[in-house]
């Protein structure tokens, strides 16, 4: 339903999304998209590049007087760091080509030596500079618009950091509320254990070392049955599996908690069913992260993400000199410690445009207005399935 093509070079001059599919009459705000791209640039552990960089979103097409027409939106992110890159990324090379230093020793762990050996190049630039996660800008601003589709259906998506490195957020029992309300009074999205997590970063950063980590995308207000038991391919499941593990250095995905499930009992795992008054019956606990079947079931929909320790460390890792054949250290120019806060920003966009699009192929959605009307008559026709039940049983 959706279709989202992004382009750029990390150091190029600007990032540009297309996002095509989204209703007409959807209000666009700037200063929400504005607070979305501050968001995923902030986050204690980021490195040096985010100085240079003050992301905001231009919007090219698409949308007219604050509302988008259904045309394909296009949405530009200017790369400020680009001043400092012209002429080692010149699209057509000049009398300096020759004196561009070439990237000739792969970073363990980075795209560098595979994308080397796939696409032909003697200079890792021409890989890492889309492999880069600054791609993900482009998401964020797609997914920020979005975001304002799932406001009108009252949905809300958060999402905060559990672990980062060896230390784990100590949760205790929160509910979301509160987790939400923690997470955003911090520079690490995190709703316990602030100080040795930050300790963490601080002695890795020290080491010349980076940190993974795990953050948790908590979406709450969906109605059960987006997505589909009927094909693999259309169980949300299986999108958000594919969206998650879409984002740089995500390694690992989970719903619920499905690796502590692995290790229990079926009675100690599934959510019993437990009637509700005049409305679908609710689940007494949520383990199955909000989806059975490939479908939501009404809860609130949790997945996480294990994002890998970033891959340019200024303590290099042994690598080749891809010249020479001979080992050398890799290279390194600077990096971010951490960026775990970050890739829960980007986590958020990504299963945002994974729940509109489930929406949207749900739904009659050529205007919002119309999508808010076949949601709520959805709502309300399962409403009416128990409310059927209900005078039944009192005949
Ligand atoms: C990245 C390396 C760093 C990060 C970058 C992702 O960039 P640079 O090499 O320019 O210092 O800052 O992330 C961003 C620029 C961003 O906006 O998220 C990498 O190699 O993936």
């Amino acid at each position: 339903m959706l279709r989202l093509l992004t382009a750029g070079e990390s150091h190029g001059s600007q990032i540009t999304a297309i996002l095509d599919g989204v209703p007409a009459g959807l209000r666009v705000d700037p200063e929400a998209l504005s607070r979305g791209m501050a968001r995923r640039q902030a986050g204690f552990g980021r490195g040096a590049r985010q100085r240079i960089e003050s992301d905001e979103a231009r919007v090219v097409s698409g949308v007219r007087f604050g509302r988008t027409t259904g045309a394909p939106i296009t949405l530009v992110v200017e790369n400020r760091d680009h001043a400092h890159w012209v002429e080692i990324l010149s699209p057509f090379g000049g009398p300096k080509e020759d004196s561009v230093r070439r990237i000739s020793r792969p970073r363990p762990g980075h795209a560098d030596l595979v994308g080397m050996l796939k696409y032909g190049h003697a200079d890792a630039r021409d890989v890492l500079e889309r492999a880069s996660a600054r791609e993900s800008v482009a998401r964020v601003a797609a997914g920020e618009v979005l975001r304002g589709l799932l406001d009108e259906l009252s949905v809300s998506v958060d999402s905060h950091v559990i672990r980062i490195g060896d230390v784990q957020a100590d949760l205790g029992g929160l509910g979301s509320e509160e987790i939400r309300r923690r997470a955003q009074e911090n520079d690490l999205r995190c709703a316990g254990n602030y100080e040795a997590m930050r300790q963490a970063i601080e002695s890795s950063s020290e080491a010349g070392d980076t940190l993974g980590g795990v953050f948790e995308v908590i979406v709450e207000g969906l109605p059960p049955g987006l997505g589909s038991v009927m094909a693999p391919d259309r169980k949300l499941d299986t999108r958000l599996g594919a969206a998650i593990l879409s984002i740089p250095a995500v390694k690992g995905m989970e719903i619920g908690s499905a690796f502590v499930n692995a290790s229990l009992r079926g009675s100690q795992v599934h959510d019993e069913i437990v009637p509700a008054q005049s409305a679908p019956p609710r689940r007494a606990a949520n383990r199955a992260g909000g989806l059975e079947g490939g479908m939501t079931t009404g809860e609130a929909l949790v997945v996480r993400g294990a994002m890998k320790p970033i891959s340019t460390l200024r303590k290099s890792l042994w690598s080749v000199d891809m010249d020479s054949n001979t080992s050398k250290s890799a290279a390194f120019e600077r990096s971010d410690v951490c960026a775990v806060p970050a890739a829960g920003v980007i986590a958020e966009a990504v299963v945002i445009y994974v729940l509109v699009d489930a929406f949207l192929e749900m739904f009659s959605s050529d205007t919002v207005e119309r999508l808010k009307i076949s949601v709520s008559s959805y709502r309300e026709e399962l409403a009416q399935r128990i409310k059927d039940a209900e005078k039944r049983k009192s005949d």
